[in-house]
């Protein structure tokens, strides 16, 4: 990376893709791109190098709530009294466009470092032990909701299937081509659920059927519904919120 001054000079070059970058940094980190390239030491106006400065960034901050996360801390569970009704529906597009998954011909791809990869049909995954949790989904457009979901423990699930637990990550993608992944010990803590109900009932198509991953101790966009496909890999597959730049991360 070239070192070059910082002045107003750069400024009509900005490309859009920069301008973006900017409002992007500014908003998650309080930075702005003088400041990130005093940082860098590098010209962080050119869309190649701002974005490796960036991922730096943002790997680094990975590592570090990795380093810190506890993975014995529990998100607060809450009496059925305080379930927020109506619970909100999000994605990244609108409530009229919801899909419509038919759970009668659905199988859940299983691939990657897991030794038993044959598809799953909802009735074997409905005869899986279940349990519920009445928790907080955060979602970071700044709203929260408290839900009740029901399912089988992720866990017990990688288990059964033999993921290998000593892989990086577990990698989701879902049938309205969203997709996410997380970190393995996350996806082995014991409130990470792999849900089929919300508020005792079959998932509705909004709230994501067949099924999401609830994960409490993370923010709402890393919790994918209409899950597709579940694969280990010990190379970090990113998402669809992840690869525009949120960090990966999102939770504790
Ligand atoms: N498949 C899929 N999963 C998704 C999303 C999406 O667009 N598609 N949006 C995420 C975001 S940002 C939020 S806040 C929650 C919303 O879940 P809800 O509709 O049950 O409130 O789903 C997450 N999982
Ligand atoms: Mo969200």
């Amino acid at each position: 990376m070239t070192k070059k001054s910082m002045g107003s000079s750069f400024e009509p070059h900005r490309s859009g893709a920069i301008a973006n970058l900017e409002r992007r940094l500014f908003l998650r980190q309080g930075l702005s791109l003088g400041a990130l390239a005093l940082l860098a030491g590098c010209d962080v106006t050119d869309g190649e190098s701002a974005q490796r400065a960036l991922q730096a960034m943002s790997r680094w901050n990975d590592a570090a709530q990795g380093w810190l996360f506890n993975p014995a801390r529990l998100a607060p569970e809450f009496p059925e009294n305080r379930i927020t009704t109506p619970f909100p529906f999000n994605a990244f597009y609108s409530e009229d466009e919801v899909i419509d998954v038919d759970g009668g011909r659905y199988k859940l791809e299983l691939s990657g470092m897991i030794a038993e990869r044959k598809p799953w049909t909802l009735p074997e995954l409905y005869a899986l032990p279940q349990v519920s949790q009445v928790t907080r989904h955060i979602c970071v457009e700044g709203w929260s909701a408290i839900g009740k979901w029901s399912g089988v423990r992720f866990s017990e699930f990688l288990k059964r299937v033999g993921a290998d637990l000593s892989a990086k990550f577990v990698g989701f993608k879902c049938s309205d081509d969203y997709s996410t992944s997380i970190d393995m010990a996350t996806a082995l803590h014991p409130q990470t659920i792999l849900a089929f109900r919300f508020a005792d009932q079959i998932l509705p198509p909004k709230y994501g059927f067949p099924m999401k991953l609830r994960i409490p101790t993370k923010l709402g966009f890393k919790n994918p519904k209409h899950i597709a496909a579940i694969f280990v890999t010990n190379s970090n597959p990113g998402g669809y919120w992840e690869d525009k730049g949120y960090n990966w991360f999102s939770g504790s």
